[in-house]
């Protein structure tokens, strides 16, 4: 191969101006989501979608939270009839296995919701995590982030801000936006207790039936979805059934979408 057509340098360049490029893009959103889980990635497919300018922002490598490994490690998860229906939107096949109860590959699901929520327009930035809210006036205007690599090596490394109209908790069960508003801003959360909850005990039946009237705003601007809206409203874990995380992320993005209208 002549050397002159593959520059190294040139292989630099495009990664870090192309990534420049997209990260100084996304430094102004409507809206950006804590968290790559389910419950993240069906959220900003719906709000990608309907046109709505809207990035994701994972402290993993990997996107898809708890989900690759479907229950104790069998990559498979269970939805119920609202979630296949679900998964049936974003082209993910699901077996009856009986009477209201269906299995779905969990690879095949993630990286499912993963393309068709890119493709939408979902703008996922991956090994960045966000270690506190930018508050001002008594709403939320937007993320602090780092990269996840400055916590795990326990760098002095200052973060950068992030501006967005909307928030959405989707960081799972350790809600840590709803956290960092309770510590940071000791404000009072619309919860019976005025703070976090924390989640309760398995009963999937209970669990799933709270999580679509739990995903809603917690505070000016932060909504909380998925595993994180159980855990801040007391309500309990469901384990590796799937469809309540699927329904809160849709949940989510209708609400935020009326807002932005
Ligand atoms: C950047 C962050 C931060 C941060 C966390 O855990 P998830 O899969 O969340 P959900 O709500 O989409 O799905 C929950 C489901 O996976 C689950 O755990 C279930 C159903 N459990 C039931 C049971 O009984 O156990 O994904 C959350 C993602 C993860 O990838 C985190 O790495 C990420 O959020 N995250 N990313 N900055 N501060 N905090």
């Amino acid at each position: 191969m002549n050397k002159k057509t593959l520059s190294d340098i040139v292989i630099s360049r495009a990664i870090i101006e192309s990534f420049s490029d997209k990260l100084i893009e996304y430094l102004e959103t409507d809206v950006a989501i804590v968290g790559g889980g389910p419950a993240g990635l069906v959220a900003g497919y719906h709000l990608a979608k309907a046109g709505i300018k809207v990035s994701l922002f994972e402290r993993k490598l990997s996107i898809g939270g708890g989900m690759w490994g479907g229950g104790m490690m069998f990559n498979e998860i269970v939805v119920q009839e609202k979630g296949r229906k679900i998964l049936r939107e974003f082209g993910v096949p699901a077996k009856k296995y009986r009477e209201h109860y269906y299995t779905a590959d969990s690879v095949q699901a993630v990286s499912t919701l993963c393309s068709r929520a890119t493709l939408a327009g979902l703008k996922i930035f991956n090994l960045i995590e966000v270690e506190d809210l930018m508050i001002k006036n008594n709403a939320v205007r937007g993320l602090v982030v780092n990269w996840s690599a400055v916590s795990m090596a326990n760098l002095h490394v200052d973060p950068i801000s992030v501006e967005s109209r909307f928030v959405v908790d989707a960081s799972g069960h350790p809600c840590e936006v709803a956290h960092l508003l309770e510590k940071k801003a000791k404000i009072k959360l619309v919860t019976e207790t005025g703070g976090v909850m924390g989640e309760k005990s398995m009963w999937a039946e209970a669990g799933e039936g709270s999580m679509e009237t739990n995903t809603r705003e917690i505070f000016p601007n932060v909504y909380v979805a998925g595993m994180a809206a159980n855990a801040v409203f007391g309500s309990p874990r469901m384990g590796p059934i799937f469809g309540g995380m699927l329904i809160s992320g849709e949940r989510v993005a209708q609400l935020i979408k009326k807002r932005l209208k």
